[in-house]
């Protein structure tokens, strides 16, 4: 079967800055909570850390990774910028080097023909703002939307899309509810404060510089990744009633505020007293965050399994089928289900992008210096085709990228985890394109994707 995507598809890759740049403190950079955090022994598998990654920031290696995206054929590409390179501290005037980096970047890809997608913030908070209290405080919010300005003003009109916030959800919980992520904090009110936080941010941003605001070419929006959380036993009515909490702090409490102006009730009333009744949101603040959108990026990777667990706890159950090396459960049809759910919930005609979808694998260059992840071309052929269901159902979807263009630092799972279609070497720094590069590269060129059946 020949199934097509729409003219302009916008196919893409992603990264992001921490992950791949490397020159941690190179041309004045400051520290971020992720370069704090990753020093700060026991956080990271086998202690690793992002000082070097994927050493992206190299000028030369920059060019050579441009041209592997020529190569691959990508009409976009999505990068970040790490805050603490535009301003060292989090706050003042920008850090002209650190600016020029990204000018490269985005300079580079114009040259190429690719569409430059930038992410404002993917997690690296300036470590001077995390000692002020960080996403706890509200203070981050105007030095958020400052720094947001500073890109703004030096590549607004190059830059057609643009991300406030990456995955939110993640910031909440692992970072500020966990402490599995930077900065490390833990506990549902620290959680809760942080989301807001977050939220408020975006709808400043959104406000402050969308394409209503600045009748410009820039258009913004937030990423979500979203997990159709499902109950371990169906029939069981605590599990269904667990996964609906889930689904409330996973999902509906970044979705209800962005789309439709207000916290999900159940969730307010669980937290109410732990809040002192969501006392960091003042009277304004949910209109600002319910700004109209200019697109919403979507992250689908798995689906999550909940069962009712003793005293009121909920318990994370692992996957029944096939699964990627992270042990994430393979499930094209989740992604078809999240994309028709939030179109039909909450986000309408609003243009969607995948933002990423991907895979990890125990990658391996055989004896001939090949990777052959045919597992990843399966993953990537199935979920596509649920994504070309979704459209065809009616999901105004504008583009769809791949997690990740090149293998990279995977946060507190370190180097282990290869999500790449290119393979790095990270000892010599060579880029080996793996099998799936070629794959997606043919899907690319058709705009079409073959399958059996
Ligand atoms: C994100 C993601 C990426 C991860 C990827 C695989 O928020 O954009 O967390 O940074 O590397 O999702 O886990």
């Amino acid at each position: 079967m020949h199934l097509s995507f729409p003219a302009g598809f916008l196919w893409g890759a992603a990264t992001s800055g921490y992950q791949i740049e490397g020159a941690a403190d190179a041309d004045g950079k400051g520290p971020s909570i992720w370069d704090r955090f990753t020093h700060t022994p026991g956080t990271i598998l086998h202690g690793d850390t992002g000082d070097h990654a994927c050493n992206a920031y190299d000028p030369a290696r920059l060019s050579a990774d441009l041209d592997l995206m020529v190569e691959l054929g990508l009409k976009a590409y999505i990068f970040s910028a790490q805050w603490p390179r535009i301003q060292p501290d989090g706050r003042g005037p920008a850090n002209a080097r650190g600016l020029d980096y990204y000018r490269r970047v985005v300079d580079g890809l114009h040259e190429r023909g690719i569409v430059p997608i930038l992410t404002i913030y993917h997690w690296e908070l300036p470590q001077a703002l995390q000692e002020k209290g960080g996403w706890l405080e509200r203070d981050t919010v105007e030095r958020f939307v400052a720094y947001a300005g500073i890109l703004h003003g030096a590549l607004g009109e190059q830059v057609p899309y643009w991300i406030t916030q990456n995955e939110p959800h993640t910031s909440t919980w692992e970072g500020h509810g966990g402490g599995r992520h930077a900065p490390g904090l833990r506990g549902e009110r620290n959680a809760l404060t942080a989301a807001h936080h977050l939220l408020l941010s975006h709808g400043r941003v959104v406000r402050e510089f969308g394409a209503a605001a600045t009748g410009g070419k820039a258009h913004y929006g937030a990423v979500l990744a979203i997990t159709p959380v499902r109950a371990a036993d169906p029939a069981s009515a605590a599990d269904r009633a667990a996964a609906h909490r889930v689904d409330g702090e996973q999902n509906r409490l970044f979705l209800d505020p962005i789309f439709r102006g207000e916290y999900p009730e159940d969730i307010r009333a669980r937290y109410r007293t732990l809040t002192d009744d969501f006392a960091f949101v003042r009277p304004e603040d949910l209109a600002i965050i319910h700004t109209p959108s200019d697109f919403l990026g979507i992250n689908y990777y798995t689906p999550t399994r909940i069962a009712a667990g003793p005293d009121d706890r909920v318990l994370l159950r692992g996957p029944l089928g096939p699964r990627t090396a992270m042990d994430w459960a393979i499930d094209p049809a989740g992604f078809h289900e999240v994309l028709t759910r939030v179109r039909q919930e909450y986000t309408g005609q609003l243009p969607l992008i995948v933002t990423e979808n991907g895979a990890s694998f125990r990658d391996y260059l055989d004896p001939e210096g090949r990777c052959r992840d045919t597992e990843r071309v399966d993953f990537l052929r199935d979920h596509l085709r649920e994504a070309q269901r979704a459209l065809a159902d009616g999901v105004p979807l504008a583009g769809y990228c791949v997690w990740s263009l090149l293998d990279n630092f995977e946060w507190d799972s370190g180097y282990r985890e290869r999500f790449g279609l290119v393979y790095v070497d990270y000892a010599t720094q060579r880029r080996v394109p793996k099998e799936s590069f070629a794959w997606y590269q043919g899907v690319i060129r058709a705009n079409a994707l073959e399958v059996g059946g």
